[in-house]
């Protein structure tokens, strides 16, 4: 890997430097022999979706050492706590190693095999229940943590090879709210903006987003504008809350209240782009008699927000010469986060506020490559955002791929909850997961866990093991993970970066795209879907053909361009400079979103609102993070936030084990954390910990368009533990 004299220098590794042993040289003197470095390589971070780049040093074919690149446009070699201690979850002990099967079926334990055997097994087992019950009967689990070639792979393998449209992905728990709002507002998924906006904004609102926790390398983008004004709407005072120059703190679920109100005031007083609407928009009309009704006064009821916090929202908003609106999972996971996100467009689109610097509305996305499942999968729409039901997208991509448009399914199969349900009713016999880990993730983890045991066939491939859904696996498929394989990852704003490879898989772990081209192979389809294809970058290239002159249009870089330049984003920085959307006819529609309650009200019984999210510390279900100790050791048990008025109430005292219950189950030995920081009525648990699992008391409660799970408002109440 070629690297700049710029970022040697600055790694105190150029040649003119090299007399010094790192061990003793003044910045890496606290370094012990064991993490001097020998070989350094440019790489993207594998984490969250920020996307920044790294360099990673080895030592005999062992990662020893990250840098943050101080080239990288995204992060200026900055990294997080995650990103700083990526090398060490690598060469773990509780890394996958090989394959294993239950040979003696349900209830037997999981033996080691060969992978030829593993992946005969694996495809003997799934046609064999295709043959009986039809091809739908397999249901795919993906992820947004695998490389974008590989997810362009699977997507063809499963709804080519297989023939399964039941192909969903652990996205749907995460991004889909955002796709389809996008979807409703602009006829086509694609975040508009770019990080270069929340630095030239003058206004950033930041809606159900903890980007200090979640994205924190996002939070140097911030305060670089003199005067920016940073609102942050969160019914908890959250590190980002705290960073706020106004903080909003809403009643759960009442967002859609305090953007209609918002509209309400924009149309008021006059405060909208006329000209931009008059060209570019419609529903104008109906949206104004619909939001009449959202005054101040009604909507200061509804959030718990003052009607003069309310009112100056909007004339920051409204009058602001340019205003970026942010959101991640306090706006998606709803059941009403689909129409949400339309609601949050509807700002942008009255203002005019999107298509130039500073001005967008914009999903922060989650995992390292959410993005490019999203582009380049195949499960709520086909390869470069084409669409299952377009005649012209189906012959287009029929071309493509030169193969009888008949092939390709005419409507997107089962979402990954509705997937989980036909389990239990044996429409879907087996199930493949990769790269996720439900029974950790999943809400009501009690019903998924019952789909699993259900199943005849569940396979589950991933980087490390045990996981606690490879206790209800037939079939353990070991992965390579970041640092082992070679591809590309797109960030939130549609940066494309390289990610490469600098040690290799333990045991006999594979990387997933051979895994996926072994299957093929058996399946007989590997000559027709992938010929002569050997690595990543061939899907590179065919990827690049599919997605030229889409919207997602991948066509213009090169591997080697990306890793040079730090990424590079389709689209460029704006999308949609030109006020023409993606919808027949040109134009965005704006939407009348009716603002309803969430689904499970507290009561008597069950008296608190639980609200469930992350910490900086550890990376969802922990297969990586609790593998690094320093990052463990910070925290290294589940708690629950609970305010010092509900404390007192219940006589409950700081760092007491409490139960966690709600109509689902109950969940005992959680430490009670006593916090402002949380309102009363309302209780916050890290959905981090299998062992105090927060999943299994939430809601199996979705999105009637995206099917994304309303993760932040279920009833519970909170006990003495036993
Ligand atoms: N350290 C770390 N970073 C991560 C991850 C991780 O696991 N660990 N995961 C990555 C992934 S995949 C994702 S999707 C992102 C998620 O990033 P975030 O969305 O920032 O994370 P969450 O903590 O799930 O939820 C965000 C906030 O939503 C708020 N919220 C709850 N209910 C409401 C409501 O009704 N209205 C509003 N306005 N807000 C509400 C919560 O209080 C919480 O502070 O983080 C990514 N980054
Ligand atoms: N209550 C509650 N639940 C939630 C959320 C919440 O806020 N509250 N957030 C939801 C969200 S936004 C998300 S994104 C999900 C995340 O939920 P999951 O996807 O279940 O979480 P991860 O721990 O990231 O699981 C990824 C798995 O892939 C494995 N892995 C990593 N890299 C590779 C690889 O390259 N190949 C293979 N084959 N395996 C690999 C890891 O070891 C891990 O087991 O959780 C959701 N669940
Ligand atoms: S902010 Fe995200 S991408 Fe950057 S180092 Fe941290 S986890 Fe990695
Ligand atoms: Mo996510």
């Amino acid at each position: 890997m070629k690297i700049s004299q710029r970022v040697m220098r600055a790694l105190g590794l150029d040649t003119a430097k090299k007399k010094y042993a790192y061990g003793n040289d003044p910045v890496f003197g606290h370094i012990s022999e064991s993490r001097v470095a020998d070989q350094w390589t440019k790489t993207t971070c594998g984490y969250c979706s920020v996307g920044c780049g790294m360099l990673v040093g080895t030592r005999d074919g062992k990662a020893v050492a990250v840098r943050g690149n101080p080239d990288h446009p995204v992060n200026l070699g900055k990294l997080c706590p995650k990103g700083l201690s990526e090398h060490q979850m690598i060469d773990t002990p509780g890394r996958a190693r090989v394959p294993l099967l239950r040979r003696g079926g349900k209830g037997s334990p999981l033996e080691p095999i060969s992978w030829d055997e593993a992946l005969d097994v694996m495809v003997a087992r799934i046609t064999g229940l295709q043959r009986t019950y039809g091809s739908d009967t397999l249901g795919v689990i993906g992820t947004g943590q695998l490389l974008t070639e590989e997810f362009f792979t699977l997507g063809k393998l499963v709804q080519l090879g297989f023939r399964s449209r039941n192909y969903d992905g652990n996205t749907t728990l995460c991004m889909s709210s955002a796709v389809s709002g996008y979807k409703l507002s602009f006829g086509s998924d694609g975040p508009p903006g770019s990080y270069a906006d929340m630095e030239h904004a003058d206004v950033v609102l930041l809606v159900g987003s903890n980007i200090a926790d979640n994205h924190p390398i996002l939070c140097n983008r911030l305060r670089k504008r003199p005067g920016q004004v940073l609102i942050v709407a969160d019914p908890r005072v959250t590190k980002t809350a705290m960073m706020a120059d106004i903080h909003l703190p809403v009643k759960p679920r009442s967002d859609i209240a305090l953007l209609n109100g918002i509209a309400h005031i924009l149309l008021r007083d006059g405060m909208i782009d006329e000209a931009f609407l008059e060209s570019h928009t419609e529903g104008l009309d109906e949206l104004r008699r619909f939001v009449a009704e959202f005054t101040p006064e009604t909507v200061a009821r509804t959030t718990g927000l003052t009607v003069e916090t309310i009112e100056n929202i909007a004339f920051l908003y409204g009058t602001a010469s340019s205003a970026f609106i942010g959101w991640t999972m306090g706006v998606n996971h709803s059941t009403q986060g689909s129409v949400t996100v339309a609601a949050i467009n509807n700002l942008a689109l009255l203002t005019g506020k999107i298509g130039q610097l500073g001005s967008a509305p914009f999903s922060i996305t989650g995992q390292c490559n959410a993005m490019g499942t999203r582009e380049s999968g195949f499960t709520s729409g086909m390869p470069g955002y084409r669409k299952f039901d377009s005649a012209k997208d189906r012959a287009e991509l029929a071309v493509l791929w030169n193969i009888d448009e008949e092939e390709l399914p005419k409507s997107r199969g089962l979402a990954y909850p509705d997937i989980i349900e036909a389990a239990l009713d044996k429409r879907v016999r087996a199930l493949w997961f990769i790269a996720t880990n439900p029974v950790v993730s999943f809400p009501n983890v009690k019903l998924l866990t019952q789909a699993l045991s259900t199943a005849e066939f569940v396979v589950v491939q991933d980087g490390f093991y045990p996981t606690p859904t490879m206790d209800y696996a037939d079939l353990v498929l070991p992965a390579a993970i970041w640092g082992e394989k070679e591809g590309t990852y797109t960030n939130s704003e549609r940066r494309v970066s390289k990610v490469n490879a600098f040690v290799a898989p333990p045991g006999e772990a594979r990387s997933d795209f051979d895994i996926f081209l072994s299957i093929a192979e058996r399946l007989g389809v590997r000559e027709r879907l992938f010929s002569g294809w050997i690595s990543s970058h061939d899907a590179w290239l065919e990827w690049q053909r599919v997605s030229a002159g889409r919207l997602c249009d991948y066509s213009a870089f090169t591997w080697a361009q990306l890793e040079e330049q730090g990424g590079a984003q389709w689209g460029g920085t704006s999308l949609y400079r030109d006020g023409v959307f993606p919808y027949d006819g040109g134009r965005a529609k704006l939407h009348c979103v009716p603002c309803l309650p969430f689904s499970e009200q507290p009561d008597k019984e069950f008296d608190f609102i639980l609200n469930t999210g992350r910490t900086v510390e550890h990376w969802h279900t922990r297969t990586k993070t609790g593998a690094v100790p320093q990052l463990d050791r910070m925290v290294p048990n589940a708690w629950l936030e609970m305010n010092p008025i509900d404390a007192d109430r219940l006589s409950l005292r700081q760092h007491d084990r409490i139960a966690l219950v709600s109509r689902r189950a109950r969940v005992e030995g959680i430490e009670l954390r006593i916090t402002g920081i949380v309102a009363p009525g309302q209780v916050f648990m890290p959905f981090h910990f299998a062992e105090q699992n927060s999943n299994l008391v939430t809601l199996g409660a979705f999105d009637p368009i995206s099917r994304e799970p309303n993760f932040k408002q279920c009833a519970v109440r909170v006990e003495r533990s036993r």
